[in-house]
């Protein structure tokens, strides 16, 4: 028999490989409905801004990123952190301001970083983790280095000046750049749209030259196939690139806020295209059985309430620590 020109699709494979994207989609929800959960109790200190319905775009994204490779998250990053690999109990530690927190129980949600996994951190001003993250991608460059950086950014944040200094240095000098923008539609109260002018996100990132590939951010499966042709290009030389996906944010834009902006029937009609019961269907139609979509679930919800009973129990940090590992601005010293 001739062998067959093109490998044939290998399904079990992709629907594995699907199925671990989804786990992970199932623990960044969990996670972001505890996170509400404990500021509801009072127990987080700062905001939550919740990923819930965008899932999809960050296990794409770093599920195609070597652990090596860096990433910049913004104000809504504790998806970016968890697909990244972050420890989910040391986050969680974190929002609740206690010893064993990613940054020591002293940063909190916006600044959560876990440079092991290569999370360079949160950023709650927003647009400015671009100019990091092309600051990182020249590092990477200078170093000859092979790793690429990711940049998470917000469809409101496009109208910021460091998202257009970024996208042109990134431009000039040809860096590993990949610009997630996650368009949920809205920043804080407002339809972005009608605070944007021109044609929005994508077609400003290529009027800078930069290629560019739109795709509904609610598909797991459009989403890891587009993150893995642009990461590869990059990988191979091809400069910065620009993701724009499509979503949207199925809670507040924090945690606390019921959305009343919102027009009639919007977010209902939503949650019949979010991105954890697209890809649910999708891996049942491969066989895929309700127990283990059941047993995935339960394993993740398990894992978070682990996270929270351990930073429920964990100590606040010790005052003494409160300006080590800070930037020494000449700030005051602890009493003796
Ligand atoms: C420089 C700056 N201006 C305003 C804010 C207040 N703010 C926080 S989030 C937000 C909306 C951001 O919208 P978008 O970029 O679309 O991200 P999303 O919240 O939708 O994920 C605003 C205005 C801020 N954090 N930083
Ligand atoms: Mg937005």
């Amino acid at each position: 028999m001739p062998a067959p020109t093109q490998a044939a699709t290998d399904h079990t494979n992709q629907t594995e490989r699907i199925f671990g994207l989804f786990k992970t989609m199932l623990l960044i929800r969990a996670f972001e409905e505890a996170a509400h959960q404990l500021l509801t109790e009072g127990l987080v200190h700062g905001s939550v801004h919740q990923s819930i319905g965008q899932e999809a775009i960050s296990v794409a994204v770093c599920g195609n990123l070597r652990r090596d490779d860096l990433i910049q998250s913004n104000h809504r990053g504790h998806a970016h952190a968890i697909a990244k690999g972050a420890n989910p109990t040391a986050m969680m530690k974190e929002l609740l301001g206690r010893a064993g927190g990613t940054n020591g129980g002293k940063g909190g949600s916006m600044h959560i970083a876990d440079f092991s996994v290569g999370m360079l951190g949160a950023n709650g001003i927003l647009a400015d983790g671009m100019g990091l993250a092309a600051g990182a991608a020249h590092a990477v460059t200078l170093k000859g280095e092979d790793k690429i950086v990711g940049v998470f950014v917000g469809d409101g944040s496009t109208n910021r000046g460091p998202f257009y200094e970024a996208l042109n240095w990134a431009k000039v000098f040809h860096l590993p750049l990949l610009i997630v923008c996650e368009d949920n539609g809205y920043a804080s109260t407002t339809a972005t749209r009608g605070v944007t002018a021109g044609g929005g996100p994508a077609v400003r990132a290529a009027s800078f030259d930069i290629p560019v590939v739109s795709v509904d951010g609610n598909d797991l499966l459009a989403m890891d196939a587009a993150a893995a042709t642009l990461i590869e290009r990059i990988r191979n030389g091809g400069g910065p690139h620009f993701l724009h996906a499509a979503t949207y944010r199925l809670k507040g834009h924090v945690s606390r806020d019921p959305g009343l902006y919102r027009p009639k029937g919007e977010l209902e009609a939503r949650w019949d295209h979010e991105p954890v019961r697209r890809a649910e269907a999708w891996l049942a139609e491969q066989g895929v059985t309700p127990t283990e979509i059941a047993a995935a679930r339960a394993a993740a919800q398990e894992r978070i309430a682990g996270g929270v009973a351990a930073a429920r129990a964990a100590p606040f940090p010790d005052p003494k620590v409160a300006y080590a590992d800070v930037q020494d601005v000449g700030g005051p010293s602890w009493p003796k």
